[in-house]
């Protein structure tokens, strides 16, 4: 457990050393008993050649209760080490030695959730990023690679399942109890190092290998949950294929295992042969989990297995590299995703995950490098930059090079690294050694923070068609001065019909335009009028400006054949209306008006794609309408984007009704299709009720009354809640009532309460704290309400009562959860673009908080309030 005013350190990359020892192999026996686990472990240390000569050696420990230690059998005593905050040295070791250590921890009071801990009743551990020097002691930094051979000791009623990495070597019983071995043969750092003990149902397999081994594949959850397995096991059989052909990756041990725990503080964990998953991102069912449920499970399960080549066999050398596994696994799991489902779709959902939240990061004051400098808590770094600006920026590998010299670049990175941990100047190495292209301006891209902003500019000349492109990336906390990066631009020029025209000689109609300068020009032989569609699959996560005019926009939204920029037009449009509406510059139902026929064309082609046409027709956040606002009203605000969303519900009023009534599905199918129809259908629903028609409420009742899964059942409800609509108090006790034994779906059902936009539903949160259903110490459940409230709610948390019922609730948390206080607290990351009055009120809540931080929360509240 943090402790209040903890020290702070702060850990620098410019100080990297290698570490003195390595630790060869490590055999650990951990014995499970109520009250006391006892750990004991045995390092063959060897003095690392790769390091200046040294015969002391630092180990991490934190909460250990030290039993013993023993050097080469010799039994150590207390002048003979040195061990306080968090740290073992040991001095006058030999070139090789063995260290023997005994402690005692205490799993059942871990509420922050990392090292080993208890979550219903089942022992789990979570290592990343430096949990397992909570278990034992030892070098946690991912440098130091290591075979593990674990015994587990449980009691064998209460446990009958005992496992960790690898591959089972021995059993036995004793009594009561009973013990299995495990052996690691592959390397690999502590972090992915894992281990559970509990009495669970299994999902069982196998997977025949391209070389055609045979790997059994194991899915445990607790027994209730054997029947949400399917999902899971279906998506890990598509990604173990997936990897083979696109990447030639091949899984290497004989068992593959997947444990759902129901306290988890992120997604899911890659440890090696054994992924600890939290139950949100495995467990599916169509009467429990929604569509987007479904897909999230199967890129999560992608995402892990991916792990086992980027990030297992080849590793991070130090946690400044972190992307160097998160946004190369990422990259791969989006692809996989977009090869399994719609690409387009996919494309358009990633970024505008990127876009709406990513963003936001990088320009306020959490932004940092991909390659982060310095940080106090790793913890904090798992960000959307690390992730998915990461994937990106692998992407732009991916285009620069063209898939098959990125695949011989990415069969290079695999087999001269394996067994390896690396960083991510050895990734780019490999793009440029295979290709030839000097990555060198490239490489900025890891080291420079901030969202570039690429502004263009267009002229007709009797010589042709012209563009101009300036970049310019902002100032970043620590990073004031900022250099050109590469930046890559697919166009296209469409004339009147939309469609593109010959942009050279050869009449190419597509172009990637590189633009590593801070201005360019580009010509190209074009006479006749026509639309940039500029950034063509979003090449580049930049923002791009460009002064289009309304009628462009709307024949970018019919025409384009490039799903992003027939999103980004459309987002255009609605921002453009709403910013108006902000500003008081117009009226809704004359916006309403504007958009009205280019809304229409897109309803006309919904049967294309319901997807698209869904994400077509959705109006940006209310979030993403504050973040063009400073000094950020969010009063204002959200009386700006209710008034549209009405205005457009009463213009297309038919539409709602028809597709409301017309997309019902009589049978339930859990394809892309049939989730595109729902999603598209749920919308209009919601539509429907913004608009004030009097169907709505009767259309979402019978809805929720006899739904075919959750995404239809779910939907309704949020209409009749997020509207007011009567029926709406009865449908939330009937869904408790019904799904009282389902956390996931429970979450739900808190958080759609808790993102019901007014200033109101902030007394509503102050009830879902209080409520028996609701537990602090369960991460999912927390963010349920805390996290829907602070970053989907801006109209009820940017309140007095808001920010003072938030505070509260992040002291409280922290005190339990660190990691989860500080993830949480990123949400306040806009008090520096609030009006004075409201900033002023949260500055004071944060600062109250503040004084008994953690310190994972201190470093986050400190950025915010700095
Ligand atoms: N490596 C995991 C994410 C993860 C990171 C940190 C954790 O605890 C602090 C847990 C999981 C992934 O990328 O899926
Ligand atoms: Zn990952």
């Amino acid at each position: 457990m943090e402790t209040a005013h903890a020290a702070v350190t702060t850990t620098r990359l410019k100080d990297y050393l290698p570490p003195a020892y390595l630790v060869d192999s490590v055999t650990l026996d951990v014995d499970i008993h109520d009250g006391v686990t006892t750990v004991t472990s045995e390092l063959a240390l060897r003095r690392n050649p790769a390091a200046a000569v040294s015969d002391a050696m630092m180990f991490n420990g934190e909460g250990l209760t030290l039993r013993s230690l023993a050097l080469d059998g010799k039994v150590l005593d207390e002048n003979s080490y040195r061990y306080e905050d968090g740290e073992l040295v040991l001095s006058g070791l030999p070139e090789k030695a063995t260290l023997v250590s005994v402690v005692d921890i205490d799993p059942e009071n871990n509420t922050a959730l990392e090292g080993l801990y208890v979550s219903n009743g089942m022992y789990c551990t979570q290592c990343e990023a430096q949990g397992f020097r909570h278990i034992t002691f030892f070098p946690d930094r991912p440098d130091v690679m290591s075979s593990f051979r674990t015994t587990v000791r449980a009691d064998k009623k209460r446990y009958p399942l005992l496992l960790s990495n690898g591959n089972p070597v021995a059993q036995g019983e004793e009594g009561e109890r009973h013990w299995v071995t495990w052996e690691d043969p592959f390397p690999k750092p502590c972090y992915l190092f894992a281990l559970v003990a509990g009495d669970l149902a299994c999902l069982e397999d196998v997977f025949v290998t391209c070389s055609g081994r045979e790997v059994a594949l194991r899915l445990y959850a607790e027994h209730r949950d054997l029947d949400k397995l399917d999902h899971a096991m279906a998506s890990l059989k598509n990604a173990m294929r997936w990897d083979e052909h696109t990447y030639g990756c091949e899984y290497d041990l004989d068992i593959y295992m997947i444990v759902a725990v129901s306290h988890f503080n992120m997604g899911a964990m890659e440890n090696k042969g054994l992924n600890i998953f939290n139950t949100a991102c495995v467990l599916a069912h169509p009467a429990t989990t929604t569509d987007a449920g479904f897909q999230r499970v199967e890129s999560v399960v992608a995402h892990e297995y991916f792990h086992n080549w980027s990030g297992n066999r080849v590793t991070c050398r130090d946690w400044f590299q972190l992307s160097l596994k998160e946004g190369f696994t990422v990259f791969r799991d989006q692809m996989f995703s977009a090869d399994m489902n719609s690409a387009a779709v996919k494309r358009v959902e990633d970024v505008d995950f990127l876009v709406n939240h990513q963003f936001p990061e990088d320009q306020g004051p959490m932004a940092h490098a991909v390659r982060p400098e310095e940080f106090e808590k790793i913890d904090n770094f798992y960000t959307l930059t690390i992730y998915e600006k990461g994937a990106e920026i692998v992407r732009m590998q991916y285009h620069l090079l063209g898939a098959e010299q990125f695949r011989k670049a990415t069969d290079l990175y695999f087999a001269r690294f394996d067994g390896q941990a690396v960083t991510c100047d050895d990734f780019v190495d490999c793009m440029q050694e295979v290709s030839g292209t000097d990555m060198g301006q490239f490489r900025r891209w890891y080291s420079q923070a901030g969202t570039p902003v690429l502004s263009v500019v267009d002229q007709v000349a009797p010589e042709g068609y012209r563009l101009t492109f300036r970049q310019h990336t902002p100032p970043t906390p620590g990073q004031a001065e900022k250099l050109p990066l590469v930046i890559p631009v697919r166009m296209a020029l469409l004339d009147a019909q939309g469609e593109p025209v010959p942009l050279d000689e050869e009449g190419r109609r597509e172009q990637v335009l590189i633009i590593d300068q801070q201005e360019q020009t580009f010509h190209f032989p074009v006479s006749e009028s026509v639309t940039p569609s500029l950034l063509r699959g979003f090449s580049a996560p930049v923002v791009l400006e460009f002064d289009y005019r309304k009628d462009q926009l709307a024949a970018l939204l019919s025409h384009d054949s490039d799903g992003y920029c027939r999103w980004s037009a459309a987002q255009r449009l609605y921002f453009a209306a709403m910013d108006r509406l902000v500003k008081g510059q117009s009226s809704p139902d004359l916006e309403a008006a504007a958009l009205q026929p280019a809304l229409e064309q897109v309803i006309d082609r919904a049967g294309e794609d319901f997807a698209q046409a869904a994400l077509l027709l959705m109006l940006p956040s209310e979030v993403a309408l504050g973040d063009r606002h400073s000094p950020l009203d969010p009063a204002a605000v959200h009386e700006a984007h209710q008034q549209l969303k009405q205005a457009i519900g009463r213009a297309l009023q038919a539409h709602w009704l028809s597709l409301s009534e017309n997309l019902l599905a009589t049978e339930l199918q859990m394809d892309g299709v049939a989730m595109g129809r729902r999603q598209l259908r749920n919308l209009a629903l919601d539509y429907l009720a913004a608009g004030g028609h009097p169907e709505a409420a009767r259309i979402a009742v019978e809805l929720f009354e006899l739904p075919l899964c959750m995404s239809e059942e779910l939907g309704a409800l949020r209409t009749l809640v997020h509207h007011g609509l009567s029926g709406a108090e009865q449908a939330l006790a009937q869904f408790a009532q019904r799904w009282k034994d389902e956390a996931l779906v429970m979450d739900q059902w808190f958080s759609v309460q808790a993102s019901a936009p007014g200033e109101s539903t902030i007394d509503v949160v102050a009830e879902l704290l209080e409520h028996p259903a609701f537990d602090w110490k369960v991460p999912n459940r927390v963010r349920s309400v805390l996290g829907a409230l602070a970053g989907s709610n801006p109209s009820a948390f940017n309140t007095p009562k808001g920010y003072q019922l938030f505070a509260q609730a992040l002291g409280r948390v922290d005190a339990l959860n660190p990691q989860i206080a500080a993830r949480i607290a990123n949400a306040a990351a806009r008090l520096h673009r609030l009006e004075p009055g409201r900033q002023q009120l949260l500055r004071q809540q944060l600062q109250a908080v503040l004084e008994t931080a953690s310190a994972n929360l201190r470093e986050v509240l400190t950025r915010i309030l700095s």
